[in-house]
């Protein structure tokens, strides 16, 4: 006999999931119930600094007041057509997306990899319709150690094995090639390719911040072989690197910007593919759709999320902070950090295995009140939501320099 649910401990929980949840996650044992800001709350009432903000979806913190009061407006109007018919919501969403990113057009989706996997197609369309490639025969090239999403065409293209393992056959039509190396990139794009889709800096693989001059060599790689330069913003993006898009430290313009994440300001699922118009102008009616894709609630809250944006608040507070955090993880090298990469409020910090894996610090933290998540190994990621103050992101680093030297 399971506790009645009013009463369910976080143990009660976390043992009731057991049975009945597919088990492909292992997540912290810490059941959260509530949250607000940069804050989150378990069963029991302990409360916790949020250092990973739903893998940055949570940029303007839990439940920022400007975006709950335009998803509780639009929750009180309407909340979904399907594209069947149009709403009142998508012009003004698309408008506000496609001036934030300065490109013409949006497709508008739910989830990240549904963004990519739309990028995938357009990119091939574009490839066959516009550049000429023979039908069927599009190559597009991506990096090794990518994170693109969990589709089986997405792991198609992933080189962790985890990713992969049990999932084939893949998808053909990938060319893999070592991240932050532009001569392998020259030699593996060629007549028939129709796309370079990179993160402009790797996340899962542990914020891997590729050289400077990078992203201008594959912005100009791609024009001059005449192929799409896809960024995939969906975690650098929309403020979590100190600019709205990461490829902006190069003052580099991608032909294509996927959005997800905190687009949908870790509300609703919102993502969307954002292109010059010689590339989404390649779809036509009927060609490819999503039940949920630009719904005049996720276009309410993605609005909001944009207007914030527009204000290049959050972007100054990332980049300003993330002197902080910069700061404080350099103090750290040598006293239980083996070393870190940072842009913004975003870094990687590996620490040195004597201490423990990553899983082992992010469960040390945890019991000191500060949630992270390890990537690979002794690896852990750091991306607070952009809200944070400077003295609760001292106070995270206090915390991670105990744990450390414990
Ligand atoms: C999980 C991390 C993983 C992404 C980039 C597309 C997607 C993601 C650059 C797909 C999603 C999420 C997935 C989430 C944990 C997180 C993640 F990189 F952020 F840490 F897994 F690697 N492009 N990343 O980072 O977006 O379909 O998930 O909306 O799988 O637990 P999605």
């Amino acid at each position: 006999m399971t506790a009645p649910a009013r009463t369910r401990t976080s143990a009660d929980l976390i043992r009731a999931e057991e049975p009945v949840l597919a088990h492909n996650y292992h997540p912290l044992p810490v059941v959260v119930a509530r949250a607000e800001g940069a804050w989150v709350e378990d069963v029991e009432g302990r409360r916790y600094l949020d250092m990973l903000a739903g893998y940055s979806a949570l940029n303007f913190g839990h439940r920022h007041p400007d975006l709950i009061a335009a998803a509780h407006r639009q929750l009180d109007r309407l909340t979904l057509t399907s594209r069947a018919f149009h709403n009142d919501r998508l012009a003004a969403f698309a408008e506000r997306l496609a001036g934030l990113t300065g490109l013409d057009m949006v497709l508008p989706m739910n989830t990240g990899a549904e963004a990519v996997e739309s990028a995938v197609k357009v990119a091939r369309k574009w490839a066959y319709d516009v550049k000429g490639v023979p039908d069927g025969q599009a190559t597009i090239v991506v990096a090794a150690e990518n994170f693109h999403g969990r589709t089986t065409t997405i792991v198609s293209f992933s080189t962790d094995e985890t990713a992969r393992t049990g999932f084939g056959p893949f998808t053909p039509g990938f060319r893999i090639v070592p991240y932050n190396d532009l001569a392998a990139l020259e030699a593996a794009v060629d007549d028939t390719t129709a796309a370079v889709l990179i993160e402009p800096i790797q996340g899962e693989a542990g914020v891997v911040v590729p050289d400077d001059g990078y992203l201008t060599g594959v912005r100009e790689l791609t024009r001059r072989k005449g192929c799409l330069f896809v960024s995939d913003e969906i975690q650098s993006g929309l403020g979590r690197t100190g600019r709205t898009l990461a490829v902006e430290h190069e003052g580099v313009e991608p032909d294509v910007v996927l959005l997800g994440k905190a687009l949908g300001g870790g509300i609703v699922p919102v993502s969307a593919v954002v292109a010059r118009r010689e590339v989404l102008g390649v779809l036509r009616p009927g060609e490819h759709g999503s039940t949920f894709g630009g719904n005049p609630l996720a276009a309410a809250v993605g609005t909001a999320v944009v207007e914030l944006l527009e204000t290049g608040e959050f972007q100054r507070r990332a980049a300003e902070l993330g002197v902080v955090l910069r700061g404080g993880l350099a103090s750290l090298v040598g006293k239980g950090v083996v070393g870190f990469r940072a842009r913004g409020l975003w870094a990687g910090v590996d620490v040195d295995p004597a201490i423990g894996t990553g899983r082992e610090v992010s469960e040390r933290l945890m019991r000191e009140g500060v949630l992270v998540k390890d990537t690979h190994g002794s690896t852990i990621r750091l991306a607070p939501p952009l809200t944070i103050t400077s003295g609760e992101l001292e106070s995270a680093l206090g915390t991670l320099e105990k744990v450390l030297a414990a």
